[in-house]
């Protein structure tokens, strides 16, 4: 059976880019594959983080792992700190990748931002520790949203040149797995901006943990043009969309690629459905869908965070499993290292 890894960080506002680009994914691939789900807090304080904030936000991301299908007795559940093998092998890979690679990260050039000499020396070295993730339990595929693609090829890289420099072959070649019709959510007031859980404006994004009400809020301020929605002249011969409409009127395939996704159905029958109609007949029934998909998973995580025994006896038992997993193959590279 096939292994993945995938990790989310435990920075609060967890939103819909979040789950259509990652989490959905992560749950329907439990039933064939050997899944690991890791909450990546070590990432997460490559940015400031407040202690008090973090820890709820750890427990937070687990309760949306559960609430949204990841069954923990199927898959692994648990805290990237927890087990440090991360962290060890992270420094061995520092060692194996390149300054000139790293240099070549634009999540590190966004995030770090015109302040590059204020930034941390984790952000600059945070697709090492990504790699190091995966790497550790030799997964091979790895599903997560587009804006991630740059930090795998890296992953991939590291794990060649460990294997050419050592002259072993040990460490796999990871796929990216980028699937479904979000892999990249735009913001909802800017179609070319990604929906992040920086973005200062809380209408940007569907959090995760938002109510009804305020679902139907955001997606009725949502930005988008005057015109109606495009026919299927938007849609090229894969069926995608068409570059200039991507440029032009990118909040409209903002939304009706978010339609898609959570009403599972392909973006030729969603765009044919809504074709030539106003933006307010589809805004209601954006919300309507939104507020189907999303409300029973926040509901689902309110209980989980109340119920924190629950959710630690799975962490715990995840930190376990996780461990097991990656001792030997960190006790392998440090032998294939030369450690003594
Ligand atoms: N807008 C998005 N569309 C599709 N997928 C997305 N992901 C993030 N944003 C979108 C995917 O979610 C997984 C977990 O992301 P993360 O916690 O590592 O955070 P991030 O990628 O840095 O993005 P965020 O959530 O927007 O945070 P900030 O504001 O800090 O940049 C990943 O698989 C990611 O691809």
């Amino acid at each position: 059976m096939k292994r993945v890894f995938s990790g989310v960080q435990p920075t609060g506002n967890l939103h819909l880019g979040n789950y259509l680009g990652a989490i959905k994914n992560f749950v329907s691939l439990q039933n064939d594959h050997e899944c690991i789900y890791c909450v990546v807090d070590m990432h997460a304080i490559t940015v400031r983080q407040d202690p008090k904030i973090l820890k709820n936000n750890i427990l937070e991301v687990a309760a949306a792992f559960v609430a949204s299908g990841i069954n923990p007795e199927k898959s692994i559940i648990f805290v990237q700190s927890q087990v440090s093998a991360h962290a060890e092998l992270a420094w061995i890979f520092n060692c194996v990748a390149r300054l000139g690679w790293l240099n070549r990260m634009t999540q590190f050039k966004e995030k770090a931002g015109k302040n590059r000499e204020n930034a941390s020396a984790g952000l600059y070295t945070y697709p090492v520790l990504m790699a190091a993730d995966i790497l550790a339990y030799h997964a091979s595929h790895v599903p997560v949203g587009d804006d991630q693609r740059q930090h795998l090829e890296l992953a991939r890289d590291i794990a060649q040149k460990f294997n050419n420099d050592f002259k072993v072959d040990f460490f796999p070649i990871t796929e990216p797995v980028i699937m479904g019709n979000a892999t990249r959510v735009m913001s909802l007031r800017d179609g070319k901006n990604k929906m992040s859980k920086s973005d200062i404006s809380d209408y940007s994004r569907l959090n995760l943990t938002d109510s009804a009400d305020e679902i139907s809020k955001k997606i009725r301020k949502a930005k988008t043009d005057p015109l109606p929605l495009p026919d299927l002249s938007c849609l090229d011969d894969e069926e995608k969309f068409k570059d200039d409409i991507i440029a032009n009127r990118p909040e409209a395939v903002n939304l009706l690629n978010i339609y898609a996704a959570l009403a599972n159905e392909n973006i030729k029958k969603v765009v044919s459905i809504f074709a030539e109609k106003q933006f307010s007949f589809f805004k209601n029934e954006l919300n309507d869908i939104s507020v189907e998909v999303l409300s029973p998973i926040t509901a689902e995580m309110r209980k989980l965070i109340d119920d924190k025994a629950y959710l630690e006896d799975i962490l715990n038992k995840g930190r376990e499993n996780a461990h097991g997993m990656a001792s030997p193959i960190l006790k392998r590279t440090k032998e294939i290292v030369g450690f003594y």
